[in-house]
């Protein structure tokens, strides 16, 4: 007999499996499916009424239902107040006695219908969200927020707190999202910190922070913030003079509970101020990066500086300098570096904030349950940073300190940002001194964070460069090829943060410029001249660092140049230069590459990064996803990064925006659209969006420079009569002071006024005295530097109400 058949013994067993098995099956299959599929009544109802609101009101009441509001039509939603939410069994009898009602036309009760969630997500209905442009916006130039609540990532679980001036806990905007352990007053030592309010609300700050990353959505308050569904404390530290002590408690609140850190504030952005933490609280960033969040790390995120019209350098400022803190940038609406901004190396990434007159500003809450549109700054863009780090952190709770950043690398986008610095690095990747690696895209950041395996530990390779002392004269250039500590514990195969680590004397540090060239050819500014610092204190063991070289090979040659960009008469010594690499070691990066890989990617380029997926995957920035995200369709693009000798295939398939004006898309033309945005509604037959309000038509081309805004001349118009009335307050101010003090010459008393000083711009302004210790953030807007009101009280107040800081030691981290 043939061996393959089965005996006839074996024959008979299965025969007999099977008539014992059939039936089982069948029983199972038919005889659940009644259970599987009962209908599951609700307690609520719909309900025909005609006759308006209030009938159904009455109807509602008469039978014992709650009338939950209006559908359309003459349709209402009631909920029964006695009957069970779910229940097996329909109430036949309130059916019927609500059906015999001769006023009611039609009614039913609700069945549970099984419904898989697609998405979680609904457009906030917030009255201010639709003017949140940077969250989401038609024409893509945003932070790509929307895209990543679609997704699902809305802060659920994460913890913000933002060291400030306190926050308005009881803000109707945030009072849901308020955490008490994210929060204290170090200012008074107690717990609650609660702005101190001032006539002038100097002590709104901390507030409008707050609400960017955490104001409530979908109530009738303001607009969202970009973790809506995120804690949110805030830590009162600003209001009273700053020590090393209120720096380092504030920054070490309660770090296994709170997992990001706002800072928008720093010494003195005068462009001749070289400070940083002092001894405690730079010990609190480290415990922090160390022990915080169960020792993955507390994520500090901070603001790179305003001092960009007095040419101040970031990297003088050693919170943002510091490898431990993520520092943010700003673009303008427009995509411009804005006036205010500071560039440096040290910066990695970019959100958006104010710029001039044309251009929006941001919309958070304010103090005294308010809501404004001119939050401004790099203050502002920290917290925008801070939240999206949040919906990261949502996306994977497991992620450091490091892998923050690495993740914050990866997915941030030069886009359309302007600069004349952007730069490609030795791993392909743009990189400029004024955005870092660009804007901040939240959808992207929370898919990478998904499925990304955490980078190995930090490893640090610490190199001295320098021999013997060195005379900079007009030009100083050392160069040193290393190896970056092969054959030890501190070996370095790819880099993250760099720091040269430098000692020099020079009779006007100011007229330095400082280069530091990687192997791989990467140009870091380390320092470029600044007009003001005319100290001749040089620097002392000062810690310059930069991102710009993230992911490249570290061994080969470095070299330092140190430059005088004045006359020939300077003179000055480099006596130290330390070269400090941090990064992971190849067996660590190999392991994560696998990791990439097995996500779909195909082909990896030399940088480790994706640039081409298997079959089934789409290229969506540099990972590979099975489903484009909302408003990307599938198309095919060029290879983005090519290195050296690689031979690039034309295109790979890759996830695109949807074409204007789609929202979401079936395919890339204009005429498929799937969903619109705000403003107009979908026409079925040209499969295209038609707006709904001429009025309210925005081409993405109204952004662009140079093009008057209808908007924003209006807004200039409903300034006006404000404009007119606060100049008039000024007005009668003055001659108050004036008379009041001519008064009190005349009758020779000795009193004591707050100066009253005429400067520029109109009237004057009040200067409280006394010595505060850091400077805001927070700017004037272009408004009230030209002398135009904005619609926010009191903002003409802030030109001379800054904070300021003179702390004499330099301390690098
Ligand atoms: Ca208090
Ligand atoms: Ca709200
Ligand atoms: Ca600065
Ligand atoms: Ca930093």
């Amino acid at each position: 007999m043939a061996s393959g058949l089965p005996s006839p013994s074996i024959g008979r067993r299965l025969r007999l499996l099977e008539l014992l098995l059939v039936p089982l099956l069948l029983v199972l299959v038919f005889g659940l499916e009644p259970v599987l599929c009962q209908k599951v009544y609700t307690n609520t109802w719909a309900v025909h009424i005609p006759g308006g609101r209030e009938q159904a009101d009455q109807i509602a009441a008469k039978h014992g239902f709650i009338n939950y509001g209006h559908v359309f039509g003459d349709y209402y939603h009631f909920r029964h107040r006695t009957v069970v939410k779910r229940s097996l069994s329909d109430q036949r009898g309130t059916h019927v006695r609500l059906l015999r009602d001769p006023k009611v036309t039609w009614a039913e009760q609700q069945l549970v219908k099984k419904r898989k969630k697609r998405d979680v997500y609904t457009e906030p209905i917030d009255p201010k969200f639709k003017d949140q442009w940077y969250l989401y916006n038609s024409n893509h130039r945003d932070l790509n927020a929307k895209a990543a609540w679609q997704l699902g990532y809305t802060g659920k679980g994460v913890v913000v707190s933002i060291l400030d001036d306190g926050i308005e806990k009881n803000h109707p905007d945030l009072s849901e999202n308020y955490d008490p352990d994210a929060s204290y007053d170090v200012n008074d030592g107690d717990p609650d910190p609660q702005p101190r309010y001032t006539q002038l609300n100097d002590n709104r700050h901390g507030t409008r922070c707050a609400g960017e990353v955490a104001a409530v959505a979908n109530n009738q308050y303001c607009g969202v913030g970009v973790a809506y569904n995120a804690k949110i404390g805030g830590v009162r530290m600003l209001d009273g003079e700053v020590t090393d002590m209120v720096e380092a408690q504030s920054l070490s609140l309660n770090p296994q509970h709170i997992d990001v850190y706002s800072a928008s504030w720093g010494p003195e952005d005068d462009g001749k101020t070289v400070d940083g933490p002092a001894k405690l609280a730079k010990e609190a960033f480290l415990r922090g990066v160390i022990e915080g969040r169960g020792g993955l790390g507390s994520i500090f995120v901070w603001a790179s500086g305003n001092g960009g019209r007095e040419k101040d350098s970031c990297n003088c400022d050693g919170y943002t300098n510091s490898i431990y803190t993520l520092s943010i940038s700003s673009s303008t609406q427009n995509g411009n570096v804005p006036w205010y901004s500071e560039a440096c190396s040290s910066t990695l990434a970019t959100t958006y904030s104010s710029g001039n007159i044309n251009e929006k500003q941001i919309v958070t809450t304010d103090l005294k349950s308010k809501c404004t549109d001119s939050h401004t700054g790099t203050s502002a863009s920290a917290p925008l940073a801070a939240g999206i780090i949040a919906l990261a952190l949502e996306a994977n709770t497991n992620l450091t300190w490091r892998d923050m950043q690495h993740l914050v690398v990866q997915t941030s986008r030069p886009a359309h940002l302007l600069t004349n610095d952007w730069r490609t690095n030795g791993v392909g990747r743009k990189v400029s001194h004024s955005y870092g690696y660009g804007l901040l895209d939240a959808s992207a950041i929370v898919t990478l964070a998904k499925t990304w395996t955490s980078v190995g530990p930090q490893r640090k390779c610490v190199i001295s460069m320098l021999s013997e002392s060195k005379n900079i004269g007009s030009r100083l250039s050392i160069n040193k090829s290393v190896d970056a500590c092969l054959g030890s514990d501190s070996h370095v195969t790819s880099l993250e943060h760099v720091q040269a680590r430098l000692t020099l004397s020079y009779n006007r540090r100011g007229n330095l410029a400082i280069h530091l060239v990687s192997p791989a050819g990467t140009r870091s500014t380390l320092l470029h001249p600044r007009p003001h610092d005319f100290s001749s204190e040089g620097f002392n063991d000062w810690a310059f660092m930069t991102t710009h070289s993230w992911d490249e090979k570290p061994s080969g040659e470095w070299t330092l140049e140190i430059e005088n960009v004045a006359g020939a008469s300077d003179y000055g010594t480099l006596t130290q230069f330390t070269l400090v690499l941090y990064g992971t070691s190849s067996v660590l990066s190999d392991s994560s590459s696998k990791s990439q890989t097995g996500n779909g990617c195909k082909t990896l380029d030399l940088k480790q990064i994706c640039i081409e997926c298997n079959a089934g995957y789409y290229l969506y920035h540099e990972i590979c996803v099975t489903e484009c995200p909302p408003g990307f369709t599938v198309g095919s693009q060029p290879l983005n990064y090519t290195v050296g000798n690689f031979i690039s295939p034309a295109s790979v398939p890759a996830c695109l925006p949807c074409s204007p004006p789609c929202l979401t898309c079936s395919s890339l033309s204009p005429q498929s659209c799937l969903s619109c945005p705000p403003h107009s509604s979908l026409d079925f037959v040209s499969g295209t969006c038609v707006h709904l309000n001429q009025y309210l038509r925005e081409s993405p081309g109204s952004f662009m420079v140079g093009q008057t805004d209808p908007k924003s001349q209006l807004q200039l118009n409903s300034r006006l009569p404000i404009t007119i009335a606060v100049l008039s307050c000024v007005a009668i101010i003055a001659t108050f002071a004036g008379v009041f003090l001519l008064l009190q010459l005349r009758s020779g008393a000795i009193i004591k006024l707050p100066s009253l000083e005429a400067s520029g711009g109109f009237g004057g302004s009040f200067s409280l005295g006394g010595n505060r210790v850091v400077s805001y953030r927070g700017i004037p807007t272009v408004w009230g530097d030209e002398g135009v009101n904005t619609d926010s009280e009191n903002e003409e107040f802030d030109v001379h109400n800054e904070r300021t800081a003179f702390i004499k030691t330099q301390s690098a981290l």
